[in-house]
Formats: C-alpha cells, sequence, structure tokens
C-alpha cells in the first residue's frame, strides 16, 4: 500500500507537484484533457452532458488524490475504526457536493466560465444516485458527511445495486414505477476495484470435522458469488479527510458452478453464471415491510459477508491474533438489515479462526451497535428458518445456538415467565417459524439507539419493554440530524452566502452551533429585507420549476405550502388533501369581500408510494383529482392551487426545500421515529406546521412553540381516542368533507371508497378525524402569521437560526463519543 521502499517513494514525488493544481488554468487544462482522453470528445466540439462528465473527472482525480493521503493515514495510525453497514445510502448528485466541500468550488466556476460554460448549469446533468428508500437511507448519507467532515476514521458499506429506486411517472394521476437504471450514462464518482473481491457462499450442508482432536463445523457451500468493491470517495469540508464509502457489486464467481461446465452444457452453464449478478440488481422499493423474498435475505448476506471478510482482512493486516478486536473495530447496524454481520462475525471467529465459543462470543458482544428506525412492530424484519436454514444452513445453528444460550441466561434471570420468555426469543413459534432480527441485534449489540428522545421512550416503554427491563444500560438514543452542508450550502447558496455575511463567517459550516448568532440580528430591518430577498429567488427558482412541469402558473405571493415525504397513512398527506378540500370549499361559499381577505396559498405535496401500497397510491389519485378540480376552476384563481410534484427525490428536494414558506409534518403522534424533513426544512428558514411526534419535540425546546404551528392529539392521549371508537366527537367539516370523495366531487367514486372507509368511525385508526379540528386551527394561526410580514420572517430566522441541533455533526460526535468510541483521526499531508 505505501509503494515499495524509500527510493521509489522519493521518484514519484519528484515526478509529480505533490498535489493537483487548482488555480483556474490547470483546472481548464485538466477539464479539456478529460473531454479528449476520458470522455473521448473533441475538445473544440463537446455539449453541457460531455462538459460535465470532464469536470466530474476532473474532481474525482482531486477526490482520489485525499481519499488516498486519507487511507494511507489512517492506515499509519490504526485508529479504532467504525464500519457503518447499511443496505441503503441516499446520495443525490455529487458534483456540487464534492466541489464545495474540496473548497474549490469557485477555482471550477471561473474556470468553466472562461471555457463557455456555467458550473450551475453543468451540474443539472448529474443525475441522482438513489441507492435508498427515504429518510433511513438519506441519514446515512448525511452522517457520511459527518463522519469525514468531523475526521472520523470510518468506512461505509453496502450494496451497489444496477438498479436504485423506482422512478415514479404520473399517468392520468396515477404512479406508474419506472425502473432506474442509473448506470447507464457511466458514474464517475466511484472507483472499481476489481482485485478487490471475496467469494460469498449460500445454500449447501454442514458437516463435522476434527482437527487436532478439536471439533469443527464446515459449511459446504452449494453457490459461491464473487464480490467486487466499488468505492466511493466522500470528502469532509474543511479537511483533507476524505473517506470511503464501499459498495459491493455481485459478479459470477469462476467458482461458481463447476459442475455444470463438466456435463458438457457450455452454452447454459455461462448463462446461468450470470444470473449471480442478480444479487445487487435491485433495491427493493419497500420502505418498511417485508416479505419474505429469498433475494432480499441473499443481498443481505452477500453485503455482510464481503464486508466482514475486508473488516478482518484489514485487521488481520496489522495484528497477530484477536486480542485487539474490540479495540480496533467499531460495527454500526443501520436499522436490522445488516445484522446477519452478528452471525457472520461469529461464524468466520468460530469455523475459519477457530476462537472457540466463549471468545468468540465474547468479541461479538463489544463491537456491535444497533440502530432502530421505527415504532410499529409491523415493521420489524422476521425472516421464515426455513428460508435461513437453505440459504444459510450454518447461520441458522448460529442464531438457534446463540438464542438457546440467551435463554438459559433469560430463564435464571426472569424465572420461568413463559411468556416473557417466547416474547424475547430469537426464535418466533407459530405456523411459521420466523428469526426475530431485532431481538438478534439487541441481544447481541452493547448499545441500542432510538433516533429521538420520544423514539426512545418508545421502544422502552412499548416495542422492546422486555428488553429495556433486563438491560436498561443498553438503551439510549441520538436524535437523527441532516448536514448543512448539502441543506444550506449546496441546495441554498444565497441563503449559506446571507449566513455568513450576518455571521460574519463561514465557520457554521462546519460549527452548526455558529447558526445561533443569527438571534442577535433578528428585528434587523436590513436582515429582515435581505431574508424575504432569499426565500423570494427560492420561490422563483421552485416557481419556474413547478410550471416547466406542470404548466401550472403559480402566484409568488402565496404561501409555498409543502408536505414532502414516502406516502404512508401514518404520515397522513390524507389529512393535508382533506384540509385542503376544505379550504377550497369555505371560499367557494364566501362573498367577493371575504375572498379579499383569503391567504393565497399554493400547495404542494410530493412523494412515492411503495409499488405494492395500495392506499398509497390512492392517496396520490386523489391529490390528482382535487389538484385538478381546484387549478381548472377559475373562480378561484390564484387563491388556492395543488401541485404534485413527481418523482421525490433528494435533488427535486435541493429545490423545493429551500422556496418552501410553511412545511407540514402531520404524522399521528408516536408514528415517527424522528422525521428529517422537518430538519431540512427549518434550517432553510420555513415554518412548521407539525404534530408533537418524533423530533418535532426537541424542535419545540430549540425555536420554542410560538414560533410554530403544532396541533393534534399528543402521544399518550392517542390510545384513549382510539378506544372511544364510535363515540368519538368528529367534526362536521371533516364529515362533509369526507361526504364530498364518497359522493364522487371529485370523479371516481367507487376507487374512494375503501379510501374513506379507512378514516371514517372505528377504522380511523390515524385519527383524521379526532385531529381535524385542531389541524384546521393550526392552518389559521399559519394564515394569520403569514400576513404580517414581519413576525413571519422573524418566525423564519428564529427557526434557522434554532435548527443547529439537527446537524448530523452533531449526532455523528454523540455517536462517536459514547456508542462507537472512536477519536478523530485528521490527515495533514
Ligand atoms: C425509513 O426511512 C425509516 C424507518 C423505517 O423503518 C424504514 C425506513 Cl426505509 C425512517 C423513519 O420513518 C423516520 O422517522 C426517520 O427519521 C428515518 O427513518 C431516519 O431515522
Amino acid at each position: 500500500e505505501f509503494g515499495d521502499g524509500k527510493g521509489k517513494a522519493e521518484r514519484m514525488f519528484g515526478l509529480m507537484d505533490v498535489f493537483l493544481k487548482n488555480d483556474p488554468i490547470t483546472l481548464q487544462k485538466d477539464i479539456l484533457d478529460h473531454v479528449e482522453f476520458t470522455v473521448a470528445k473533441s475538445r473544440f466540439n463537446f455539449d453541457d452532458f460531455e462538459a460535465y462528465q470532464a469536470l466530474a473527472h476532473c474532481v474525482r482525480d482531486r477526490l482520489i488524490e485525499r481519499w488516498h493521503d486519507t487511507q494511507i493515514h489512517f492506515s499509519k495510525k490504526d485508529p479504532k475504526r467504525l464500519y457503518f453497514l447499511s443496505l441503503e445510502f441516499l446520495m443525490g448528485r455529487s458534483l456540487s457536493n464534492s466541489v464545495i466541500n474540496l473548497g474549490i468550488r469557485d477555482q471550477f466556476a471561473d474556470a468553466l466560465s472562461q471555457l463557455g460554460f456555467e458550473f450551475e448549469v453543468l451540474a443539472e446533468q448529474e443525475g441522482d444516485a438513489c441507492l435508498g428508500n427515504g429518510g433511513l437511507a438519506r441519514l446515512s448519507a448525511c452522517q457520511m458527511d459527518s463522519l469525514a467532515t468531523l475526521d472520523y476514521p470510518a468506512i461505509g458499506y453496502g450494496l451497489r445495486y444496477q438498479y436504485g429506486l423506482f422512478r415514479q411517472v404520473i399517468l392520468d394521476g396515477f404512479q406508474h414505477e419506472q425502473p432506474d437504471y442509473w448506470l447507464n450514462f457511466g458514474n464517475p464518482w466511484e472507483i472499481e476495484r476489481v482485485h478487490i473481491t471475496y467469494t460469498v457462499k449460500f445454500y449447501g450442508t454442514v458437516t463435522d470435522e476434527v482437527l487436532n482432536g478439536e471439533k469443527y463445523k464446515v459449511w459446504v457451500p452449494g453457490e459461491m458469488v464473487e464480490a467486487v468493491a466499488y468505492d466511493n470517495p466522500i470528502p469532509g469540508y474543511g479537511t483533507r479527510n476524505t473517506i470511503d464509502l464501499r459498495l459491493w457489486a455481485a459478479k459470477p464467481s469462476d467458482q461458481h458452478d463447476m459442475e455444470a461446465y463438466n456435463t458438457g452444457d457450455y452454452v447454459d452453464a455461462v448463462v446461468n453464471r450470470q444470473r449471480a449478478e442478480s444479487i445487487s440488481s435491485l433495491l427493493y422499493p419497500d420502505d418498511r415491510s417485508y416479505q419474505g423474498k429469498e433475494l432480499r435475505l441473499k443481498q443481505q448476506y452477500f453485503f455482510v459477508s464481503a464486508s466482514v471478510q475486508d473488516i478482518i482482512r484489514r485487521f488481520k493486516d496489522k495484528h497477530k491474533n484477536f486480542d485487539e478486536f474490540p479495540e480496533k473495530v467499531a460495527l454500526q447496524l443501520n436499522d436490522t438489515h445488516p445484522s446477519l454481520a452478528i452471525a457472520e462475525v461469529m461464524r468466520v471467529l468460530l469455523d475459519e479462526e477457530h476462537l472457540g465459543r466463549k471468545r468468540a462470543w465474547d468479541i461479538v458482544c463489544k463491537i456491535f451497535s444497533f440502530t432502530t428506525h421505527t415504532v410499529s412492530t409491523d415493521a420489524l424484519e422476521k425472516i421464515p428458518v426455513d428460508l435461513m436454514g437453505s440459504l444459510l444452513p450454518r447461520h441458522l445453528q448460529i442464531i438457534y445456538d446463540i438464542n438457546f444460550n440467551f435463554m438459559e441466561e433469560l430463564k435464571k434471570m426472569i424465572g420461568l415467565d413463559y411468556d416473557r420468555l417466547a416474547r424475547m426469543s430469537i426464535v418466533e413459534e407459530g405456523a411459521v417459524k420466523n428469526i426475530r432480527m431485532a431481538n438478534m441485534s439487541i441481544i447481541c449489540s452493547h448499545t441500542v439507539n432510538g433516533v429521538s428522545r420520544l423514539h426512545s421512550e418508545l421502544l422502552k416503554t412499548k416495542l422492546f419493554k422486555d428488553f429495556y427491563e433486563l438491560w436498561p444500560h443498553k438503551f439510549h438514543y441520538k436524535t437523527n440530524g441532516v448536514t448543512q452542508r448539502r441543506w444550506i450550502v449546496v441546495s441554498n447558496p444565497s441563503l449559506c452566502a446571507l449566513i455568513s455575511k450576518w455571521l460574519g463567517t463561514e465557520a457554521w459550516i462546519r460549527d452548526i452551533d455558529l447558526l445561533i448568532g443569527l438571534r442577535a440580528h433578528v428585528t434587523n430591518a436590513k436582515l429582515h429585507q435581505e431574508w424575504k430577498m432569499v426565500k423570494k429567488v427560492n420561490k422563483v427558482r421552485l416557481a419556474e420549476y413547478i410550471e416547466t412541469m406542470s404548466g401550472l402558473k403559480v402566484s409568488l405571493d402565496a404561501m409555498f405550502d409543502v408536505q414532502t415525504k414516502r406516502m404512508h397513512e401514518y404520515k397522513r398527506q390524507l389529512l393535508n388533501i382533506l384540509g385542503i378540500i376544505h379550504r377550497y370549499d369555505c371560499i367557494k361559499n364566501m362573498n367577493k369581500n371575504d375572498r379579499k381577505k383569503v391567504v393565497p396559498r399554493v400547495c404542494i405535496i410530493g412523494g412515492k408510494a411503495a409499488p405494492g401500497y395500495e392506499m398509497a397510491k390512492k392517496i396520490i389519485k386523489l391529490c390528482h383529482v382535487v389538484g385538478e378540480k381546484i387549478n381548472k376552476d377559475n373562480d378561484i384563481g390564484d387563491l388556492l392551487k395543488l401541485v404534485f410534484i413527481p418523482d421525490y427525490n433528494v435533488s427535486v428536494a435541493e429545490l423545493v426545500i429551500p422556496g418552501a414558506d410553511l412545511s407540514q409534518h402531520l404524522s399521528t403522534a408516536g408514528h415517527e421515529a424522528s422525521g428529517t424533513s422537518s430538519m431540512k426544512y427549518l434550517m432553510n428558514g420555513c415554518l412548521l406546521l407539525a404534530t408533537e411526534d418524533g423530533s418535532t419535540i426537541e424542535m419545540i425546546e430549540e425555536i420554542g412553540k410560538e414560533n410554530m404551528f403544532l396541533f393534534g392529539a399528543k402521544v399518550d392521549e392517542t390510545a384513549a381516542l382510539r378506544e372511544k371508537g364510535p363515540a368519538l366527537k368528529v367534526p362536521l367539516q371533516f364529515l362533509r368533507v369526507v361526504r364530498m370523495i364518497r359522493d364522487g366531487h371529485f370523479g371516481l367514486k367507487d376507487y374512494f371508497q375503501s379510501l374513506c372507509d379507512k378514516i371514517e368511525g372505528e377504522n380511523d385508526y390515524f385519527l383524521l378525524g379526532a385531529d381535524f379540528a385542531s389541524y384546521l386551527e393550526a392552518q389559521a394561526a399559519a394564515d394569520k402569521a403569514f400576513v404580517d410580514e414581519e413576525r413571519w420572517t422573524k418566525m423564519s430566522i428564529l427557526s434557522a437560526a434554532g435548527s443547529g441541533r439537527f446537524s448530523s455533526d452533531r449526532t455523528i460526535q454523540e455517536y462517536a463519543e459514547k456508542t462507537w468510541r472512536i477519536q478523530p483521526c485528521r490527515c495533514n499531508s
């Protein structure tokens, strides 16, 4: 890794000028060289996309340079490393983020303008890397940015899907899914490592063997697949540190099925080999339901096995035995998706390293930490035992073994409470036996983290109560955060400049606590003026996008009221739509004079529904039919518009969030583990209309109730409301609005009946009826505040100023100090 000997290194340094240069002349030359030699176009004739490609490669060179320095530095220092295991990373675009973090955005912009190109225009050429579903996946991406920026020696591991999350296309108001074959145009942000490969085994049988008088298990696999590493450099901001996100792709193994070759059917054998690639072919688009699919389990094990081999190889490069393993390795499980890593580490230590059960178990217990992202039992992953036994026979044995020992220990501690024993067992008994991945993760991790304080309380009192009572010390929380680099600096350059100007420093980009400094100027008229200008600029940008996308012209004087997130019943997009119908109905019934007092609104909704989630898809269709009716109603004009933004993803979010005046976070209390979109809106000075759920509760502490529009039942009130059932008082307006849908006011009468059934009477599990009156009050309060421009601007400034706690830098620092126990390792060269 270090080259061979001093002489060679010296000769190398003599040849190059140490670092790549970033003056405009060098950059222009480098870009043109990439046009000619990488993109293979004439330097006198290339279009925007080709310019983007050349530019991207130019940035890539600089990333690789720092990446090397960082890896060599880490390798020399051999610090304890964090291995962040996640099946999903929602990275979005890389160009702007990279040049900003490298600190060379302006130099590139200059160089490009001299070549006749505009940086912004080229940046728009890049497609999103959508290797994840939603909040959980974007959280991983934000956390990678913070890990790099804070100089932590960390590596992310995941899967290099060939198809990212489906593209959402709306046809006649219905969602259709299209495959996202995102690698079609090449991916300059990854480095293929043809020599970093590991063999991953599946199926087969386990036999007993004796070695030096000791009995060992030997797994004879039935199938082998090769994992190839693709490294994605993640640059930190204000540091040379550039860390690695290593994604694995499946390739046929040479050992795959030698049998087939011997039978003589060469063509069939080669075609069959190719099927190995299907393991990393696609991302599952359901964000919280598990169907016990074999391919999904294969994906989980594939990426876990390759990562664990890589981790152990790296450790063994520097250490003679496993004594120091727990002092050098921290493994973070992002939800239960990578939790097979527990059984895999156990298997390697037992069957391959022959450490013996006690030592292996001792190591496992010291290295894993687990973060859970859900509040609902239904969302907890379960793997049918039969499936596990056929795909991973040795792992099933190990899991049974861990469970047996745990059950024995547990009996000693709690006695023969069979109900509780059954609840805590890793194995769920029943018609189909299942492995409960969450139970395994809790039992084998030293720490279990929730993603907000409320979430953690719910874990302790409900979801994992039995475990909390047994091991209270294991349970913690690290409230989620998002990175201000992407969510302010990249996506909202005007706000970024304004903040730096008023704080007199750019240091807040690394040290978010400084944002509080804005409070000192909260009544300053000049700041108000500039703040409103920034919002205007972003609203113009969003309005233009809406117009090109839907042909709809929207008024910039209207309040831009936005709800963007995955479509889910618990997130209650339906409540939003019912509120819009109510507003429409009210305006229709007003006289001219009253209409003058109406605050004009542009309601914007965006989000994908899981392809198999009927109700979520109906909500999308409802949004479209209601929007159609309202937007075509000339009598209403600019007073109300409803827009659905199709294919909501990271790059669309970067455009929508800065342009929002108000954002809605409507989950029924107790259902959103944290919520992270609210943090992005908050940082961008957007006001929040929200229930007291997830991380919103902590926002109240930072921003103050008086600067937010809160509504709805609190978490400890929901159970009583549900119990009331039919006796629950629901406002007349609610019944009226639901009736309008039922009666076919917006068409598709029959299609929407089932949707209406779900929110009426006892079926209204998510309490839309119960919260409706309070929701309308909060909306009215928002209208009132919006009319008072000065008050609104003040609230907006205070929202951004108080958002510091919700930076992923804070989250990561807490994880590093309290859970992973890792130290920064800054590369200065
Ligand atoms: C997901 O994005 C989340 C939870 C989950 O079980 C599965 C997926 Cl794909 C979300 C939570 O819903 C959200 O509250 C939280 O902020 C986010 O994970 C990150 O923790």
